[in-house]
């Protein structure tokens, strides 16, 4: 029924290019709610500034400040919110983050950064804040950390290793998750096209062709690890969610920002295995579990807030049946747990990790399924969820995580991609559809614009 479906999909014509979005004229609600997540941008901005600027991320509750690498800061709230601050018109507050990073962001730092957060949050921030501001100093920092970040992918297999020491140029740990191996087309062939030189984009490709080559040949799924010197899986689960989600949406949107339909085939190659093993519904909604790739044995129907990118991408790809009918499962979590938690089991209710993180995959599914259909249903459920976000995570100096979203006890975080990601995909729910057009933008996975080849 499912292989049926996506034949039908394809023959229609509906699964290979983005759908037809619908013209959406903003109600009063529509405008009064963006600018009521302007405000919020701007609270949560402010805090940032006050307690914890210069920093790599705040900690709302304690009003402190904390950064990823002890004493060393790479901004990282800064880099991440430079975009959200343009796109909301709060010009004062990029102006200052831009000065920041003028004069403070140096890269030949004593730090062991992650290769694949580094990539999605700092690379992708300076590359779309080059493509929205022109600002040739955003493109040099780009340039001196793609430099210091490309000594990853000197590995054999052509897959990156997991970390890199910006200072000494030096790559370690060998064993990677499956969206630490292949996460870097976006931002490398936009570095590759702003520079003219192809070295990025060529490094992107050769690890995802190898990652390509890692799939389990009897059911074509991809696993969720692999060891990047001997080019092998290492954890033969199969799912949607952390450690896989970006991987399958740069196939995709790879394939959006450059038109180049091996990487469109390559996507329909990874999802359909998914469709077919991995998927499993649950009252009308659909999910997707965790299935053993050797065989397609189904383990677990397992989820969480991660996995909800997945109907943004959906709708992205023109599959708005699935689209929806994901969504309308995500949706059902959240109002079960009120705030998604990072873990849990779909059928029993049963929650493994209760925290939840601030993070952006539910609004960002909401964002795309309105741009497509121009349902308004999803922007009542985006107002919807503002609301909860401010009675339960809103403090005096910003907004925090949940340690535990059925208590409700609070942490003390409040992550990068809160204002990169969860309210800039709020903010532009409630905005016009022709700015940022889905046509000539294609989002990181940290929400970072890129622009589509003409
Ligand atoms: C972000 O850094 C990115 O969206 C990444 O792809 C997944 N995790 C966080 C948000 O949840």
């Amino acid at each position: 029924m499912r292989r049926l479906l996506s034949l039908l999909l394809v023959v229609l014509g509906c699964a290979d290019a983005a759908p037809r979005a619908p013209t959406v004229v903003a109600t009063s609600a529509d405008v009064a709610t963006r600018e009521r997540v302007r405000e919020e941008i701007r609270f949560a901005w402010a805090a940032y500034e006050e307690h914890a600027f210069g920093s790599d991320e705040l900690r709302p509750v304690s009003g402190t400040a904390s950064n990823w690498h002890g004493d060393v800061s790479l901004g990282l709230t800064i880099v991440d919110a430079l975009d959200t601050l343009h796109l909301a018109g709060l010009d004062a507050e990029r102006d200052r983050a831009l000065v920041w990073i003028r004069d403070e962001l140096r890269f030949d730092v004593d730090a062991r950064v992650s290769v694949f957060e580094t990539n999605i949050r700092i690379l992708g921030g300076l590359l779309s804040g080059y493509a929205l501001l022109e600002d040739p100093m955003l493109l040099q920092k780009a340039v001196d950390l793609a430099d210091r970040l490309l000594v990853a992918f000197d590995s054999p297999s052509g897959i990156p290793y997991r970390f890199v020491h910006l200072r000494d140029r030096v790559a370690s740990e060998p064993d990677v998750d499956t969206a630490e191996a292949g996460t870097y087309v976006l931002e490398l062939e936009a570095l590759s096209r702003f520079t003219g030189d192809p070295k990025y984009r060529n490094a992107a490709r050769r690890a995802l062709d190898a990652l390509d080559a890692t799939r389990f040949e009897a059911t074509g799924l991809i696993h969720s690890g692999v060891q990047v010197e001997r080019g092998e899986p290492t954890l033969p689960i199969a799912q949607l969610g952390g450690g896989v989600d970006s991987y399958v949406e740069y196939l995709w949107k790879g394939a959006l920002q450059t038109g180049d339909r091996a990487l469109a085939a390559r996507y329909r190659d990874t999802v359909e295995p998914l469709h077919e093993y991995a998927s499993f519904t649950s009252g009308e909604n659909l999910h997707y579990g965790w299935v053993d790739g050797r065989d397609g044995r189904f383990l677990a129907p397992m989820s969480g807030a991660l996995d909800c990118f997945f109907p943004g991408l959906l709708a992205l790809e023109g599959d708005l049946i699935r689209a929806r009918s994901t969504l309308e499962g995500c949706w059902s979590m959240h109002e079960r747990y009120g705030l998604l938690p990072d873990s849990f089991e779909v059928e029993s209710g049963q929650v493994i990790a209760a925290n939840h993180e601030l993070r952006p995959e539910l609004v960002e599914s909401l964002f795309y399924l309105h741009r497509f259909t121009g349902d308004p249903i999803y922007r009542e459920r985006g107002r919807a969820v503002l609301e909860t976000l401010v009675r339960r995570c809103r403090v005096e100096d910003g907004y925090t995580v949940l340690s535990d979203v059925r208590s409700g006890a609070q942490g003390d975080g409040m992550p990068s991609f809160f204002l990169a990601e969860t309210l800039k995909y709020l903010y532009l729910l409630f905005e016009d559809h022709d700015v940022v057009p889905l046509d000539a933008w294609v989002f990181n996975t940290e929400a970072h614009p890129l622009p589509i080849a003409r």
